[in-house]
């Protein structure tokens, strides 16, 4: 019975870490795309460094450090957004949604028209931890947020485009 239960935990495990490091992209693009970790090497990795992380308040929780990194815009560069007019561009959205179901918005013109978006990456590592081997699996930070717990997102399971109506 030990054995089986040890054996259960295993699996689970193994199908935790499969699951969730990875993300779909869907919704008003011409062709959705699943990014792997596989898929991630091909990507400029960039040393963010330390953040520390702030409640809704401002409080602070705790550090992370040894953040690395993708920009997300560089992830998304093989997306092409289904507008019929580059104008339409601002009408975009961008949910990125935690395997538990939490959402975060972007817009198109935060990421691609403000600062903001020069520092928005997917964290493959931090405190020295691969993604692969962190519960948190793919992360995501904005680093120019004024609180940065809100949209420091765990466990990235989707992204989807959308055009605000
Ligand atoms: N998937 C997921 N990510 C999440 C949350 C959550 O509920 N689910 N909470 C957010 C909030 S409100 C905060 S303050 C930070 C806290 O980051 P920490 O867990 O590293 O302390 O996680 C953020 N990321
Ligand atoms: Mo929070």
């Amino acid at each position: 019975m030990k054995k089986l239960l040890l054996l259960l935990t295993f699996c689970t495990s193994i199908a935790f870490a499969q699951q969730t490091a990875k993300f779909a992209i869907s919704g008003a693009v011409k062709k959705g795309s699943v990014i792997t970790m596989d898929s991630l090497k091909q990507y400029a990795i960039q040393t963010i460094g330390d953040i520390k992380v702030t409640d809704h308040t401002g409080t602070f929780k705790h550090e992370d450090d040894k953040l690395k990194g993708i920009l997300i815009k560089d992830i998304l560069s093989h997306t092409i957004f289904d507008v019929s007019s580059p104008k339409l561009l601002s009408t975009i959205y961008f949910q990125f949604v935690g395997s538990d179901g939490y959402k975060v918005v972007y817009s198109w013109n935060e990421l691609y028209n403000t600062e903001v978006g020069n520092h928005v990456y997917i964290i493959i590592e931090k405190n020295g931890i691969k993604a692969d081997d962190m519960k948190e699996s793919l992360q995501m930070t904005s680093l120019m947020d004024f609180k940065t717990g809100r949209r420091y997102l765990h466990n990235l399971d989707k992204v989807i485009v959308s055009s605000v109506q």
